[in-house]
């Protein structure tokens, strides 16, 4: 269960939805050092959209990922390097767990398995618009996570185990029992992470640190920082490991 990912530190989340800030472009964007591209929202994502961003970003060298929130707004195109499918594992509407991926596999032109991969995502934040669409249970306890993330790696063969706290910043003894309870699969966590210590410090408990809204809210050089946050943190532990 090996992906490009497992070499990654940070991950931007560019939302097709939202709007760069004034004077900034997609080439400024894919130079912010981050060492994937994942594109996705939740809300009002449509095709045409996806594309965009996907035209914008091809011809810049940073891998190109996109997260389709639904099938309706999966695009073919040579210029992404793979599709990471979400699934919500504490999400109370099944739609969320096997019913969008029932649709997703009879998509027309047929899925690309070889550049499709699994996300199992843990929704932490009751607030945010991912936990209210998918109906998700966020009352979990570190316990609860770590459980979660065992299925989703040992049954469930998921090679990506995201905890998510979208628009706050996340419980780190909850990430950490995330990160304990894998072995192979990689993880990563999203919410809330705006500046240098904010990604300095979720960085020593998760193996990737993904950065959004902060990009359409303050733009690249805060999101560089954000880079600089987590390599940092990264490059710590694994001296202290080695
Ligand atoms: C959202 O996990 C990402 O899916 C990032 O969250 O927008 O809070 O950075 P933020």
């Amino acid at each position: 269960m090996t992906g490009p990912w497992t070499d990654w530190n940070h991950v931007l989340k560019v939302d097709p939805d939202k709007d760069l800030i004034d004077g900034e472009t997609f080439e400024d964007v894919c130079q912010t050092g981050t060492d994937a591209i994942e594109i996705g929202g939740t809300l009002d994502i449509t095709a045409d959209k996806m594309q965009r961003v996907v035209d914008a970003c091809a011809e810049y060298d940073v891998p190109l990922y996109q997260e389709p929130s639904n099938p309706g707004v999966v695009i073919d195109d040579d210029a992404l390097d793979g599709y990471l499918i979400p699934t919500v594992f504490n999400a109370k509407d099944a739609f969320w767990i096997t019913g969008a991926h029932k649709e997703w596999v009879r998509i027309e032109n047929g899925m690309d398995w070889g550049r499709t991969h699994t996300e199992a995502y843990i929704v932490l934040n009751p607030e945010a618009s991912v936990a209210q669409l998918t109906d998700a249970n966020c009352d979990q306890s570190a316990d609860d996570v770590a459980s979660y993330a065992s299925v989703a790696e040992r049954m469930f063969g998921q090679e990506i185990v995201y905890v998510e706290y979208s628009g706050m910043f996340g419980d780190t003894e909850k990430v950490q029992a995330a990160h304990d309870a894998l072995d192979d699969a990689t993880l990563f966590y999203g919410g809330g992470i705006r500046d240098y210590d904010a990604a300095y410090e979720m960085g020593q408990h998760t193996d990737v640190v993904v950065v959004g809204d902060l990009l359409h809210d303050e733009g690249v050089d805060a999101v560089r920082e954000t880079v600089e946050g987590a390599r940092d943190a990264m490059e710590e532990r694994a001296e202290a490991e080695a």
